[in-house]
């Protein structure tokens, strides 16, 4: 039997934006999910977005929209962000959707019969912003929501129950007898605290609006929302509906949340769980909060970054780097721009990307291809130890989730690779053709210390990782080729440009507190010249045929007239455009796009579109043109 692994994030309340807090969690779970495959894990990363509850209510009325066509509006801007961070979750799930409502029936009804549910009266206080039930103890004079400090309401209310209490008995002899159960340490502590002072029953429905899982046996009361979210980590994984599959993943190995969700999660959904007589989660990772150059996150203070100004001026691998690289993975941190121009510049255009650069430069100045180790010499021995001992730590730290010295690891292997150059002095062999031989261990020894730091990177700086190994002429082929002196050689190398530019922080302009197309619009990274617009030749086309591809629900196959000529592109516009509406109608193409093949038939260029949040319109123009006019 192939070992699974198991790893969810909290799932978003949807009625506020994404922002850096939130991609932090998924990042980290991105990266533990694919580390986790590269180990050869059968893994399953699931995310997904919280919807039911007053305040995404409240926020649909706001916005005088139905709530589940608010919801399947909002759902879709955290679908599209991780796409753009390159996500790799393998499902998302939603409250609104229909299995996990089904699931989340189930186990109240279970939970019913069982006697561990019952009708009762709650008085007391509640957090709109956090969904969350207070009483009078855990308020201080202020009385505001201890958690987000927002105003409380005051709510009296028939509920049903959890009977919690039932279980401090049962958690606290699971919390000893496994003492990982929650981490870092010093959560775990928090929560035996509120265990050894007894837990009190919960409410776990509402009556006072009906945005939520109609409660099975009394259609007056909505499932309480938090009791709702905490079942998605088992009804996405098919509990109810799909037994093999969740007798496959179940247990999660980690649900990674932030600190302030803990006691839901280690205390309330362990209980739920006892009381269904399902297996407890084997880990929760409680990890801080992230502050934005030193201040809470807040849409009022403007800082609630938006993740992809970030990527799209740094770059989501430098991003990721910078969070697991300084934010110490656990405790509160902060993210500070100017940090991550410094280790943009000193980490990864320095320090790595100068190792990759010279190295590379070298070989293709010395060799046809990159060469076979050949004469040993002084510093081979450290080398091939350090970067052993490297390998063997990486495994130790990136198993404990301590990111920040995994990294740091990597980068005291990375930083020896430069010392090797200064070391053995390849440029002075260079000069010598009787020091060939040597010459060709040297720089040997350097790729495949590199190769190795690729392979180590990759669950973090995918891109970057993919690149080193294309330069080197390489393929990953699994872990096993972790390891000294498993670089394939004879292979073509290519140099190409460094892979990250230094940032001139003279006249770089910081993008946090811009909007997206601010920040596009303003840093020479993402600029184009002239000359980087005038690569494109783009024409107007007119459309005389259109059908769709069989088998394709997207794609139509269009034969365009092009001044004259005719050519055949394929577009995913299907679900839009009836062929019909197409025909005679100018649109414009991208004319000197690579060919190729979309569902096996030919695509010779490539139209234009324009696409928000729910809708695509294809570009035309403003009156008759000729068709083949060209585009400037
Ligand atoms: O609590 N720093 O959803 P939510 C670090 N729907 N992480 C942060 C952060 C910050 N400043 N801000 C947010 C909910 N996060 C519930 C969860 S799960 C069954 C239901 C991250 O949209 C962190 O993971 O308020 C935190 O726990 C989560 O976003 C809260 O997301």
């Amino acid at each position: 039997m192939p070992s699974t692994f198991y790893v969810t994030t909290p799932i978003y309340y949807i009625n506020s934006d994404p922002h850096i807090g939130s991609a932090y969690t998924t990042i980290i779970a991105d990266v533990v999910a694919r580390y986790k495959r590269m180990m050869g894990y059968d893994t399953f990363f699931l995310t997904g977005t919280d919807e039911h509850g007053q305040h995404v209510l409240r926020s649909a009325q706001a916005a005088k929209k139905d709530p589940k066509e608010f919801s399947d509006e909002l759902a879709r801007r955290f679908v599209n962000l991780w796409k753009e961070l390159e996500i790799s979750n393998d499902a998302f799930v939603r409250t609104t959707d229909d299995y996990h409502v089904k699931t989340v029936q189930l186990f109240f009804q279970k939970m019913y019969d069982k006697g561990d549910i019952y009708l009762g009266k709650y008085e007391g206080w509640y957090c709109v912003n956090c969904e969350t039930f207070w009483t009078d103890k855990d308020l201080d004079e202020n009385n505001l929501c201890p958690t987000c400090q927002r105003p409380l309401e005051h709510v009296k209310e028939e509920n049903y129950f959890f009977r919690l209490s039932k279980y401090t008995e049962p958690l606290l002899k699971h919390f000893r007898e496994h003492p990982d159960f929650v981490g870092p340490d010093f959560r775990r502590n928090e929560m035996l605290r509120i265990l050894e002072d007894g837990l009190e029953d919960v409410s776990v429905s509402r009556t006072s609006f009906n945005w939520g899982v109609p409660v099975p046996f009394d259609s007056k009361h909505v499932v309480y929302v938090w009791f709702d979210a905490l079942v998605n980590y088992v009804s996405a994984i098919g509990y109810g509906w799909d037994e093999e599959m969740f007798n496959k993943y179940w247990p999660a190995d980690v649900h990674f949340i932030g600190k302030e969700i803990n006691r839901f999660h280690s205390l309330v959904w362990p209980a739920m769980l006892m009381s269904m007589e399902l297996p407890l989660p084997k880990k929760i990772f409680a990890h801080g909060w992230l502050t934005v150059n030193g201040e809470k996150i807040s849409k009022s203070r403007g800082n609630a970054v938006d993740p992809r100004v970030l990527i799209k001026a740094y770059g989501i691998d430098a991003v990721k780097y910078y969070l697991l690289r300084d934010i110490q993975f656990g405790n509160d941190g902060d993210f500070s721009e100017d940090n991550l121009i410094v280790r943009i510049n000193a980490d990864l255009a320095n320090d790595l990307g100068n190792l990759i650069h010279r190295t590379l430069s070298m070989i293709s100045q010395n060799f046809d291809s990159l060469p076979a180790p050949s004469e040993v010499g002084a510093y081979d021995d450290e080398i091939e130890k350090l970067t052993i001992e490297t390998i063997k730590e990486y495994f130790r730290f990136m198993d404990e989730f301590k990111f920040t010295e995994a990294l740091t690891n990597v980068w005291k292997l990375v930083k020896f690779g430069n010392k090797y150059i200064d070391l053995t002095e390849p440029w002075l062999l260079a000069r010598d053709i009787s020091k060939k031989a040597r010459l060709a261990t040297v720089l040997y020894n350097l790729s495949d210390l590199i190769r190795n730091v690729a392979i180590m990177l990759s669950p973090i700086l995918v891109k970057t990782s993919d690149n080193i190994f294309k330069k080197l002429g390489q393929k990953f082929e699994g872990i096993e080729t972790l390891g000294w002196h498993k670089t394939i050689s004879g292979v073509k190398i290519v140099v190409g440009e460094p892979l990250f530019p230094r940032i001139d922080t003279k006249k770089w302009k910081k993008v946090i507190n811009m909007t997206k197309e601010e920040a596009q619009k303003t840093n020479e990274n993402s600029q184009v010249t002239i000359e980087d617009f005038s690569k494109l030749d783009l024409r107007v086309a007119r459309i005389v045929k259109a059908e769709r591809i069989p088998k394709s629900e997207k794609l139509l196959r269009l034969i365009l007239d092009v001044g004259g000529e005719e050519r055949q592109i394929v577009a995913g516009i299907a679900k839009i455009y009836t062929p019909e509406s197409l025909i005679g109608r100018e649109i414009i193409i991208i004319y000197n796009l690579k060919p190729t093949k979309l569902m096996g038939v030919d695509s010779n260029g490539m139209l234009l579109a324009a696409k928000d949040s729910n809708k695509l319109r294809i570009l035309t123009v403003d009156g008759q043109i000729d068709p083949g006019a060209k585009i400037s």
